[in-house]
């Protein structure tokens, strides 16, 4: 058989079907968490978790409600272009295009599809200081009070909003996540730190795409440029976060995040002190990337 049709696109993307690992992320009541439990069993231990139940008298984050909430707010668009997700991630010139705009305005784009057609995302805007976080807090801070996850002290919750399809590339952060589902579901990929050489960060000289990125597709594998990934593919948790439902992502995991088939989806996600410090000995990688950023701020800060 030649390589050609050993790798033919249909060929990896079954291998890549096949080694999908599936319902092993333990889903737990908020009203079943506590500090002790969730730092025992998930926060020591960085293993994700399905929290459920937190959010259920929480409002409908709908457009009608958004709008009135938060929509003259003015925000930062994320905008990947028609044919993004077709190019390789090796060759985009930047992570995206960015445009300001009102968050009604951007609910517009929703509704008359062209959010949808341009790939634009309404992801990681700060709302701490706003209308939205008395309506969807309470919620959110029953999380905190029942895992004992101690916020950042610069960033509250960040809303996304976006298209059902749309794909936020495989990643990682630099702190303890949690991302909430307020309408519709998503696909959730995640990969242990010690898969980070098998799935191929861009290098930090790219220039472009931080490192904190992954170069290949994962549900499209090109197992001739990236042979190792077939390794981490072994590896993949997948996890359908339901409407409702609260995903716990411990620093350094990866994860490739997809809306699925709906109108629109909307979740708020936030960022967590790193507890106890030393797991940041586990992702030494990401300890690394923050100094980085660190310095990079520093050096602006004195031009
Ligand atoms: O929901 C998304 O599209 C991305 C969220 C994310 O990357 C996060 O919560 O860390």
């Amino acid at each position: 058989m030649s390589t050609s049709q050993l790798y033919s696109p249909q060929h990896a993307k079954n291998i890549a079907d096949r080694l999908i690992e599936t319902g092993e992320i333990t889903r737990v009541s908020v009203h079943d968490m506590t500090p002790a439990r969730f730092s025992r069993e998930f926060q020591v231990t960085s293993t994700p978790v399905v929290i459920t139940g937190a959010l259920e008298h929480a409002t409908t984050l709908d457009i009608e409600n958004l709008i009135s909430i938060v929509g003259e707010i003015e925000v930062l668009t994320r905008i990947y272009g028609e044919d993004r997700f077709s190019r390789p991630k090796t060759e985009w010139k930047s992570y995206c295009e960015v445009q300001s705009m009102t968050i009604a305005k951007y609910c517009e784009h929703l509704k008359d599809g062209s959010a949808k057609r341009d790939h634009m995302y309404l992801a990681l805007i700060e709302m701490g200081h706003t209308a939205l976080r008395s309506v969807v807090g309470p919620c959110l801070d029953l999380i905190a009070r029942n895992t004992g996850l101690r916020q950042h002290p610069k960033i509250d919750m960040n809303l996304w909003v976006g298209p059902g399809g749309h794909l936020e590339p495989l990643h990682y952060d630099g702190m303890d996540g949690t991302l909430s589902q307020f309408r519709g579901a998503k696909r959730v990929s995640l990969f242990s730190p010690k898969q980070t050489k098998n799935l191929y960060p861009f290098p930090i000289s790219n220039g472009k795409m931080p490192p904190t990125f992954s170069q290949p597709y994962i549900d499209q594998p090109d197992f001739v440029q990236y042979p190792k990934l077939a390794k981490a593919l072994e590896h993949r948790h997948v996890v359908i976060l339901s409407e409702g439902e609260t995903l716990y992502m411990p620093v350094g995991w990866w994860h490739e995040i997809e809306a699925l088939e709906t109108d629109y989806i909307c979740s708020i996600n936030r960022f967590w002190k790193v507890d106890p410090l030393w797991r940041y000995a586990q992702v030494p990688q990401t300890l690394a990337f923050q100094l980085i950023g660190k310095l990079m701020r520093l050096k602006q800060a004195f031009k």
